[in-house]
């Protein structure tokens, strides 16, 4: 028996560690080839489990000795079952593109991979709902549905590597939510393996079922703490018959809120996204070759940018619309590409300290001038230590993502950062930069923002929860953390401490 360290906490229970006869018994349970393991008597290079282990950033990096690879439901089930019989912790693992280090181990926890999960059950063109296996990528279910006329409900730039059940269990938001809005919306049904094994079938395709308490809606946005997602059932939108970019040039961040109201008015119901690129942010883009450059006379002068995205029924009433609205501005056609390839910018130019938060529009650029500024007073910035400070996100979300590109990542910067960013976000008093007195201001309100708008808490953000939840809600969190999975084995030390 281990006992897991954290952070130099104990974690509060002990854990098992795995051994060669549970591999003895996974091989009862799956074909061999499902089995990766570097426990006797396998001879797998540990190298092999390098992308189960480390996350998409390079941040965060696992131990785990066994990468279990089931094919069915009732195979995740039996492992489950084994799993809390032994005290074994879990860590369900999509397509490890998480932004919070929720997805790998933070010791030598199993790794479920719900990859070889990637069968469409069931498609109804009429009605739309598509089930569909929790390790489907997100880009092949796209593809699925196009030839029916219909669109997944969610776009984000990891779409080619993102399962739909790693979708789910974030709630991720993405490109399409201003126009589709989230998951708790748009998922109809799950079936789910609870933490002692037991299948939860939940995969109604009904629209309407007021049977009692939604159990469906705890598992979205759980980050896999309180079971395994194993389908989904989802309402995919018709495909919009128009669908119209547009990137705007902005000489102030000043101009994007009213710019936002008029977009929001002239073009109304054919709006469906509104995203807002910083210069530092649109220039990394551009150097990492991410979509299309505008010219060099367009981008003069520029302080920012937005994206406006139409979709719509008429393609002639739509494009009128976005001329009307766009004859007295700068504007240029371009691709998605720019604004999506912006995160795989940021991670080639250095590694990337991400605070995906809720903030006021009007606050995005505030924000991100303070956190420049409190690093600079730390003598932080600079080519060997924070190369950028940078925004982009989701205007009509209200969703700004905050990078800090750093050359490495490091113990100064990290505590510079944190809880600096956590402060100025969440409950506690706001600090802004008073560029006359050359000091921080503590202001009396506070943004009340929430500290993880869409990537979920994971590993990164157990100690900050407290910003954006209240005790009570904390408190109960943990009750209901602690009814579905008593042994604590479900993904331990993500989302709650
Ligand atoms: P993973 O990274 O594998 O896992 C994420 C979490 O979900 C972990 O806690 C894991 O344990 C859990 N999990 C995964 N599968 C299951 C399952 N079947 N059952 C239970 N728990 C499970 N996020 C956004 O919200 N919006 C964006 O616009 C966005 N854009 C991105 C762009 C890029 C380039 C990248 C790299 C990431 C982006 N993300 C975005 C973050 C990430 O892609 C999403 O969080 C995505 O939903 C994660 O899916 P995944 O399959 O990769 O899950
Ligand atoms: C996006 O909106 C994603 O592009 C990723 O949520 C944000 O990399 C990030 O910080
Ligand atoms: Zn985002």
């Amino acid at each position: 028996m281990l006992r897991l360290v954290r952070h130099g906490l104990r974690w509060r229970r002990p854990y098992s560690s795995i051994a060669a006869s549970d591999i003895d018994h996974f091989r009862t349970i799956l074909p061999p080839h499902a089995i990766l393991s570097t426990l006797s008597p396998s001879t797998l290079n540990p190298s092999e489990l390098d992308p189960y282990n480390n996350d998409w950033m390079g941040k965060y990096r696992g131990r785990a000795t066994t990468v279990l690879k089931p094919k069915t439901t009732q195979q995740v089930s039996d492992i489950v079952r084994w799993c809390a019989s032994r005290d074994i912790p879990i860590v369900p693992q999509g397509g490890n593109t998480g932004l919070v280090g929720g997805s790998v181990p933070l010791r030598d926890e199993l790794v479920i991979s719900l990859a070889n999960m990637n069968s469409v059950r069931s498609f109804d063109p009429v009605s739309g709902i598509l089930v569909a296996d929790a390790g489907c990528i997100l880009q092949s279910l796209t593809d699925y549905v196009a030839p029916h006329n219909h669109i997944m409900p969610i776009d984000l730039g990891a779409k080619g590597s993102c399962h739909i059940g790693g979708n789910v269990a974030t709630n991720a938001g993405g490109l399409r939510l201003l126009r589709y809005g989230s998951l708790h919306g748009s998922v109809l049904g799950l079936e789910v393996v609870l933490p002692d094994g037991t299948i939860l079938d939940q995969l109604t395709t009904l629209r309407k079922d007021n049977t009692g308490y939604d159990l469906k809606q705890l598992f979205i946005g759980a980050e896999g703490t309180l079971g395994i997602i194993t389908a989904v059932s989802i309402l995919t939108p018709p495909s919009p018959q128009a669908s119209n970019n547009v990137i705007l040039a902005l000489p102030h961040f000043d101009n994007v809120q009213p710019l936002y109201r008029a977009v929001k008015r002239q073009l109304s119901e054919i709006l469906s996204a509104f995203e807002y690129i910083d210069r530092t942010a649109y220039d990394l883009a551009v150097k990492h070759g991410q979509g299309r450059a505008l010219s060099d006379e367009e981008v003069d002068g520029a302080a920012c940018f937005v994206l406006v995205e139409t979709s719509g029924g008429r393609r002639e009433h739509d494009e009128e619309k976005l001329t009307d609205l766009l004859s007295t501005l700068r504007s240029s056609p371009s691709l998605w590409a720019l604004r999506e390839g912006v995160t795989e910018a940021v991670s080639k130019e250095g590694k990337a300290y991400k605070y995906d938060i809720s903030i006021p529009l009007a606050s995005f650029k505030t924000v991100v001038d303070t956190t420049r500024e409190h690093l600079r007073s730390k003598g932080l910035l600079g080519e060997h230590a924070v190369k950028h400070v940078m925004g982009y996100g989701h205007v009509g979300d209200g969703n700004l993502h905050l990078n800090i590109v750093a050359a490495a990542y490091t113990q100064e910067i990290q505590d510079a950062l944190e809880p600096f960013v956590y402060e100025l976000v969440g409950k506690s008093l706001v600090q802004t930069w008073h560029q006359k007195l050359n000091t921080y201001v503590r202001c009396a309100a506070s943004y009340r923002g929430s500290v993880s708008a869409e990537h979920g808490i994971g590993a990164m953000k157990t100690h900050a929860l407290h910003y954006s939840k209240d005790d009570v809600s904390i408190e109960w969190m943990k009750k209901i953390k602690a009814l579905f999975d008593p042994k604590g084995i479900m993904n331990p030390g993500k989302v709650l401490e």
